[in-house]
């Protein structure tokens, strides 16, 4: 047996579901070639001549699948520093967004920005999750909501590939709010997603999936019904922005479409939550904006315990709700706020994060066929990557086989 790559004397976490728990491994070693896992298990169980162009010794150290950050607006120009005192001094998310500010305020920079000006001030905020050992993100549009200015968002998200050492996923997510220039027209703005920019995104191959918000601020369940069937039509994957700051049945719409996952959850109930378990729908939970926004009604995490709905956890990294630029923090958050396990948190940015993507067949365990992406950290036990607030101990990134 040969390997491009050996890595041995690790203590892994394989986060295997036919293994207990994280699946952990000591003594581990994992064998790479040509960018996949090609061997994982004891490095005492090694194949006897099995060998490797570069043997890489892990000094007992923890490792994991990279991580996956499963729901960000990485791609935006601009910020809401100024927002974010209003609602210091008092205002509201939704207040401000009434007065035109909040998601329209970043539409409004988004728009005048180039691709390039959105590729190079979304590599800022990539490269501080990837220090973290990210290796997977999802990247939504959303702060356009014209054609040009979606597909803009887009190529810049999926330009973020050629730029660094990992993988991106992109969602469509023209349905974040209606543009004021549709303000007395929802409808025909409705219409211009399902009739142009869903159709246009699929042609170019530019969505991975279609994402949108559902809620009083931004689009009714019936709206959201349209663009789901429209992406659907398309072939498109679906994930929805559900029950976040009001209860509008989104988690059960968005388990009715057998959506990979329902994002946010603050106000969902438990028959949403059984909705979820009976359509395999990921619960995305996304604590900075809970965290950021001040929220008090938490996700109703032991319904999706009880109905055994699979729990990932994200930033949400934006400008406005969860400028949050840290997984690691998310994952802190997600015990601390949210209750998560330290567990259920690891899962949450591994093998959870890669089921809400549609992508466990390719990412987010260690095991034989999957991409070799790994986060290699000095540490020895999982709790050690939860535990620290601001600490980040990742040793070192492998994306495809290649430390990187
Ligand atoms: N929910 C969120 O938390 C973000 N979008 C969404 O649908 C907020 C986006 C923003 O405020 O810019
Ligand atoms: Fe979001």
């Amino acid at each position: 047996m040969h390997f491009d790559r050996l890595w041995r004397g690790g203590r892994l976490a394989t986060l295997s579901p036919d293994r207990e728990g994280l699946g952990l491994i000591d003594d581990g070693a994992i064998g790479c070639l040509h960018g996949k896992i090609s061997w994982v298990g004891r490095s005492s169980d090694l194949p006897a001549g099995a060998s490797a162009d570069e043997v890489i010794d892990l000094q007992g150290r923890l490792v994991t699948p990279g991580l996956i950050d499963c729901h960000t607006h990485l791609v935006f120009a601009g910020d809401r520093a100024d927002e974010f005192e209003m609602r210091l001094r008092g205002e509201t998310y939704e207040t401000i967004a009434q007065a035109g500010g909040g998601i329209l305020s970043t539409v409004r920079n988004t728009r005048v920005a180039t691709q390039d000006q959105l590729t190079s001030g979304a590599l800022d905020r990539l490269d501080r999750l990837m220090a973290e050992g990210v290796t997977t993100l999802e990247v939504k549009s959303g702060y356009g909501l014209t054609l040009d200015d979606e597909l803009k968002m887009l190529r810049a998200a999926r330009g973020l590939e050629r730029e660094r050492a990992v993988s991106v996923v992109t969602s469509l997510l023209a349905a974040h709010t209606v543009p004021p220039e549709y303000r007395d027209s929802r409808s025909a703005y409705v219409e211009r997603i399902c009739d142009d920019i869903i159709p246009a995104a699929a042609a170019e191959g530019l969505a991975d999936a279609v994402d949108a918000f559902c809620e009083t601020s931004a689009f009714t369940p019936a709206e959201v019904r349209r663009v789901f069937e429209t992406a659907r039509a398309h072939g498109l994957p679906l994930r929805l922005h559900a029950d976040q700051r009001t209860a509008g049945g989104g988690a059960a719409l968005a388990a009715e479409f057998g959506a990979l996952s329902a994002d946010h959850l603050e106000r969902t109930d438990a028959a949403g939550a059984r909705a979820m378990a009976a359509a395999g729908t990921v619960a995305v939970l996304l604590p900075g904006a809970y965290y950021a926004l001040r929220d008090k009604d938490l996700p109703p995490v032991g319904l999706f315990r009880e109905a055994g709905v699979n729990m990932a956890v994200a930033t949400d990294c934006n400008p406005g709700s969860s400028p949050l630029t840290s997984i690691l923090m998310a994952m802190n958050l997600a015990v601390i706020l949210f209750d998560l396990t330290v567990d259920e948190a690891l899962a949450g940015v591994t093998r959870e994060a890669a089921r809400a993507l549609g992508r466990f067949d390719r990412i987010g365990s260690l095991e034989v066929g999957k991409a070799c992406d790994l986060a290699v950290w000095d540490a020895t036990r999982p709790v050690e990557l939860v535990y620290w607030m601001g600490r980040n101990p990742l040793h070192s990134r492998v994306f495809q086989g290649v430390p990187a």
